[in-house]
């Protein structure tokens, strides 16, 4: 705020906080990933920056040399880190050819429902080649299935984005290098005519195939991701020696997925439950509880200027904001800041600014920063026209 504040709020504020203590709501379900996602790997958690050692929880390698996948922090296409694959033409055989991926282990079900989404940065330096390479593929069960090319994979050739669907290749334009190319496909692994392949670049849904997807046996493909460039292995013609990209925000997704819950390009949309709510200070009429149970009708009402209701997700969430319903919304502004916490104690503000005066319904905010990791909002309230209450009707922090 640009405002100067008595020091005679910041008083009532402390002295509220001493009087009042802290009242928390029930306690109400964690928040976590929509329930279609099986598997976020986005490299934000430590746990998943395994590479160059191993692969990721749930994957296996299929890499050489100490550069052929790496965690970088940058570029990204979300967070702060990313993976990064390179693959020269000297590498030794991997699996059987020349290759820097990372796979899904072979245990996807018959007939499987599958959304899988993720982003692509080929490398400045990812120059025309006549010689295809595959940048993402899904391959058919090891055991039992047929063999032969992938039935699914998606390649740059010949400076352009293709995407070979058992044999038939599908031209999606040419690629530009050094930019985040977002990704979502969305299989119905079948044999017979209930088989299904969309396919979205960049938000834009630019295939639609029904009809058998893959050639058969006990188990669904499974993904794999990486550069893998035979040519090099069969001493095909090639022009070029090393390649290298950049991967993130891959989300896998199962039947109960929708795009929204995979795609790269997510907005700071999602609810994030709350699971208790407290103040520095409330009148017993209006208690924090009321703030986070859903009714626009019941709201926290707290007294002084600096006078805050804390918002407690339960664990450290990824918030990108928060979405504010204020009492009496449609009559008067409130000036109110919002900051962030891990354990509770030590808060970084992460928005400031006025409420519309025009709605009573939620407004959302973004924090100033983008997106941070936390577990606690304080939400400060600091003015309005008429009084010295705070009168929030609905808050709740805000994923992606
Ligand atoms: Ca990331
Ligand atoms: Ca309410």
């Amino acid at each position: 705020m640009s405002r100067s504040r008595p020091r005679a709020w910041i008083l009532v504020m402390v002295t509220s906080m001493l009087i009042a203590g802290i009242a928390l709501s029930p306690a109400r379900p964690a928040w976590a990933d929509p329930a279609g996602v099986q598997r976020t790997l986005d490299w934000e958690q430590p746990a998943d920056r395994t590479l160059p050692a191993t692969a990721p929880p749930g994957f296996t390698k299929q890499w050489g040399t100490s550069y052929g996948a790496t965690n970088v922090t940058g570029p990204t296409r979300d967070g702060s880190h990313a993976a990064r694959f390179e693959l020269r033409k000297t590498d030794p055989v991997v699996s059987s050819s020349k290759r820097a991926e990372i796979s899904q282990r072979d245990e996807q079900p018959v007939d499987a429902e599958r959304w899988y989404g993720f982003s692509i940065n080929l490398a400045t330096t990812w120059a025309h080649d006549t010689s295809a390479e595959i940048v993402s593929q899904w391959h058919q069960c090891d055991v039992g299935c047929p063999g032969g090319s992938p039935p699914l994979a998606l390649l740059t050739d010949e400076g352009r984005w293709k995407i070979d669907f058992r044999g038939q290749f599908i031209d999606l334009g040419a690629y530009t290098t050094g930019v985040w190319v977002d990704w979502v496909f969305h299989v119905t692994w079948r044999t017979d005519s209930a088989g299904l392949l969309q396919v979205w670049k960049n938000g834009e849904r630019v295939v639609h195939r029904t009809g058998a997807t893959h050639g058969g046996g006990p188990r669904s493909p499974y993904f794999k991701f990486g550069i893998y460039k035979w040519d090099w292995n069969t001493g095909a013609p090639s022009s070029t020696t090393q390649r290298v990209m950049y991967y993130d925000a891959l989300r896998l997704g199962d039947e109960r997925a929708v795009h929204q819950d995979v795609t790269p390009q997510r907005t700071c949309a999602r609810a994030v439950p709350v699971a208790a709510a407290s103040a520095t200070t409330y009148e017993p009429a209006n208690p924090p509880a009321n703030a986070v149970d859903g009714n626009l009708s019941t709201r926290w009402s707290g007294q002084g200027f600096g006078a805050a209701l804390i918002l407690d997700t339960g664990a450290s969430r990824h918030l990108c904001g928060a979405a504010v319903a204020w009492h009496r919304g449609d009559l008067r502004w409130n000036d109110y800041t919002i900051h962030a916490s891990q354990d509770g104690v030590s808060y970084t503000k992460v928005w400031e600014g006025r409420s519309s005066g025009t709605t009573t319904a939620p407004e959302t905010v973004l924090f100033t920063p983008g997106p941070v990791d936390a577990r606690y909002l304080k939400i400060s309230f600091w003015a309005n026209p008429e009084n010295d209450w705070a009168s929030i009707t609905e808050a709740g922090p805000l994923g992606l």
